[in-house]
């Protein structure tokens, strides 16, 4: 395990062209999203107090309430640790500013190939957000691509948030009004065509709220079904579904703000019994939808699971997910993405998964030989390369 390069395929990291857009270092790991809600529990600070502190002074107290005030037990905590740890540094000494001066001497690029290399990552795939203005200008400029870094094509506010996204459509030229006619749902496929020529992406996505219903007459289901459907079947671009994520349930904590909500797998069915001859790539945010996620996958080959997302990524859990799937689809998933958000993250990401899978598929192997299966070293290496990108390539029918 340990010697399979892996394939990340979901990631919000970008190559060094993106300039700002990538995130490292310790200050980044220290204000990760995941710590910044976890920080908030411990303090009647206002909100908008902390939100206006520099990042320095932010990962300052967070550094102070959850590394130095407590023990830093939980998942996200344990995995600025683990980072540390495995960049050499001396945990014992407890100085966050020792830390930052090992950052301070690193040049990005070198930085990159040290943390690719300690991970054994082979490629992630990127977020590539047309909305966002910073990185439309990169794509718009033209950039120096990195093989590294594949491209993702994100498309939330296009399905999510349409009364607003169809103004920036008009604004970039397509001829879009806010009533979905037929001229407009040309328009938006037009769009998408623009971007899948720009980016190349592996798999066009969005993340999407557990009230999802498709069909239905909302608008995310009618732009799926008029234009997403069709152009990802065109262009053989598979639609990865990222569902169950409750935008701002605390807006007060911005992106630290999100819950989880169980949704209707009945919209994944009707999806992938209705369009055989599309692909999607699933993952689901709830606990409660993933046997059913599961299940749908054993139903559909038109249906690839993937990764432990967000709130899901926590040792029991990925433990009992690795197992539900391997039990229900043997081999045919993908069982862990990293969804970093810094470079950093991808060290500790994928050792603390890693640990679990193995751990998963120990037990699995066990209980084969022990009926008088044999094994061999390159059948184990074969199956890891499965797991931690082979089954995608396979069902992208791509190779990179
Ligand atoms: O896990 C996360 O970092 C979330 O904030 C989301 O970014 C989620 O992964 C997403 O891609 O929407
Ligand atoms: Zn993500």
């Amino acid at each position: 395990m340990d010697e399979t390069p892996i394939v990340d395929v979901h990631t919000h990291l970008f190559d060094e062209s993106f300039g700002g857009l990538l995130l490292w270092g310790i200050d980044e790991l220290l204000t990760y999203h995941y710590l910044v809600a976890e920080v908030m529990r411990y303090t009647d600070m206002p909100y908008e107090k902390f939100w206006n502190m520099t990042k320095k002074e932010q990962a300052d107290f967070i550094w102070k309430t959850l590394f130095l005030e407590r023990s830093p037990i939980s998942e996200s905590n344990r995995g600025v640790l683990t980072v540390l740890k495995e960049l050499g540094l001396e945990l014992s000494t407890k100085n966050l500013d020792s830390y930052r001066e090992f950052f301070k001497g690193l040049k990005i690029g070198d930085y990159i190939d040290m943390v690719f290399d300690k991970a054994h990552i082979k490629y992630v795939v990127m977020t590539n957000d047309p909305f966002v203005d910073e990185e439309r200008k990169v794509w718009k400029k033209g950039h120096k691509a990195d093989s590294r870094f594949k491209s993702a094509l994100r498309i939330d506010p296009l399905l999510v948030k349409w009364p607003s996204a169809y103004l920036k459509l008009k604004e970039w030229g397509y001829d879009v009004s806010e009533k979905l006619t037929e001229k407009t749902l040309k328009e938006i496929k037009r769009f998408l065509n623009d971007w899948i020529d720009n980016m190349d992406p592996v798999y066009m996505a969005a993340s999407l709220p557990p009230t999802l219903a498709i069909p239905s007459d909302t608008e995310t289901s009618l732009i799926v079904e008029n234009a997403i459907v069709e152009v990802s079947k065109e262009r053989d671009v598979p639609f990865a579904m990222m569902i169950g994520a409750k935008k701002l349930t605390n807006p007060e904590l911005q992106l630290a703000g999100d819950s989880v909500g169980k949704a209707n797998i009945e919209s994944l069915e009707y999806l992938a019994r209705n369009y055989p001859h599309n692909k999607f790539i699933v993952t689901m945010l709830s606990r409660e939808n993933q046997h059913e996620l599961v299940v749908t996958a054993r139903k559909f080959r038109n249906l690839h699971v993937f990764g432990c997302w967000w709130f899901l990524n926590n040792p029991s859990i990925i433990e009992e997910m690795t197992r539900e799937r391997m039990e229900m689809l043997g081999l045919s998933f993908t069982p862990q993405h990293s969804d970093a958000r810094v470079l950093d993250q991808l060290i500790y990401k994928w050792k603390h998964s890693k640990e679990i899978i193995k751990k998963v598929l120990v037990e699995k192997y066990s209980q084969i030989i022990d009926s008088g299966w044999e094994l061999d070293e390159k059948e184990i290496s074969r199956d890891v390369k499965i797991l931690f990108g082979g089954e995608f390539e396979e069902f992208l029918k791509r190779d990179f």
